[in-house]
């Protein structure tokens, strides 16, 4: 069953998509770089601000809904996987987009996460990934590199860094894709193929905090993104090597020569989504065929 989203006839222009309200993140920080992706992509895909949402948890990236113009939930800390969920099923035809930290989605909210994607809402959860706490200043997140000295790690992060997109693909995610606050030309791209996508679309959005993190700086990422699609003709159906792909992020942490990939990891339209599998149900269920209901109850208890 095709449920399509609502959209409009026109283009609006991408400033329409942004509030009012005066944003209190930090001169430089990445995340204003999303902020004017999602505007063109919302522009692009002709989405329509008075039916759209977007759903954050809690931390400097969470702010964003405040600031664009749309539905948002600003919900708690790890929570907007489910709030999102449940934005979904109300209103199956209103596109849902989830914006938050990658402490807030990978730490707290982590339990959420494959189950989110292994029923494959059809939804776009957007990891603001500056690789550690910036709201609650400076601790370790499960992204941040071995070594990184946060307030709460002196002598340096012990842990080893969580492979995110090995995760969401592990996870039954059906569109997993990368992509870096800095370039916000292929964020842009990536962004509407995630929202085009039929089923739970995972992009991590690299994105530098220049008040704390001074190893994952837009200098740290000059001239070591390599676009797997464009530059090494990666195709995403072929699953085995996405994940290989992946693994390279985090050499970065300890070969000072190794290249970051952005771009579309994986991709199938081959699973249907959890909305439609609602929709056939209601469909073949509905109150003028009741009988259906009791046939196929019944049918379970024949002996
Ligand atoms: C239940 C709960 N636990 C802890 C906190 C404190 N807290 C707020 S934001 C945050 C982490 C934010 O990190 P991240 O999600 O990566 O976002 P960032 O600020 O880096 O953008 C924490 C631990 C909280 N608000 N609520
Ligand atoms: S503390 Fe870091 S993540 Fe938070 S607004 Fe400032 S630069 Fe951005």
């Amino acid at each position: 069953m095709d449920i399509q989203y609502v959209r409009l006839e026109e283009k609006l222009p991408p400033r329409e998509y942004k509030s009012s309200l005066e944003s209190t993140w930090c001169p430089g920080c990445g995340d204003f770089g999303v902020v004017t992706a999602l505007t063109r992509a919302f522009s692009d895909e002709k989405l329509d601000p008075t039916a759209l949402s977007l759903v954050s948890g809690i931390g400097c990236s969470s702010r964003l809904p405040l600031w664009m113009n749309a539905f948002g939930l600003h919900s708690c800390h790890g929570r907007a996987v489910p709030a999102a969920v449940g934005a979904r099923l109300a209103k199956p035809e209103v596109p849902v987009i989830v914006t938050a930290g990658d402490g807030d989605l990978f730490s707290i909210g982590m339990e959420h996460f494959p189950h989110a994607a292994r029923r494959n809402f059809d939804m776009v959860v957007i990891s603001m990934d500056n690789r550690m706490y910036a709201l609650t200043k400076n601790q370790v997140s499960p992204t941040s590199r071995t070594g990184y000295k946060g307030s709460l790690t002196p002598y340096g992060n012990l842990d080893n860094p969580f492979n995110v997109i090995n995760f969401a693909i592990a996870s039954g995610a059906t569109f997993v894709a990368q992509t870096y606050a800095g370039n916000p030309k292929h964020m842009t791209e990536i962004i509407e193929a995630a929202i085009e996508h039929k089923g739970f679309a995972f992009v991590n959005i690299l994105s530098p905090c220049p008040t704390y993190n001074k190893l994952d700086t837009f200098k740290f990422y000059k001239g070591r993104l390599v676009d797997i699609n464009k530059e090494l003709g990666h195709d995403p159906s072929d699953k085995q090597k996405a994940m290989e792909l992946a693994e390279h992020d985090y050499d970065a942490d300890y070969n000072p020569d190794a290249k970051v990939p952005i771009g579309i990891f994986y991709k199938t339209e081959e699973i249907p989504t959890f909305e439609e599998k609602v929709e056939a149900l209601k469909e073949k269920y509905k109150p003028e065929n009741p009988e259906t209901v009791w046939d196929d109850i019944l049918s379970n208890y024949k002996v």
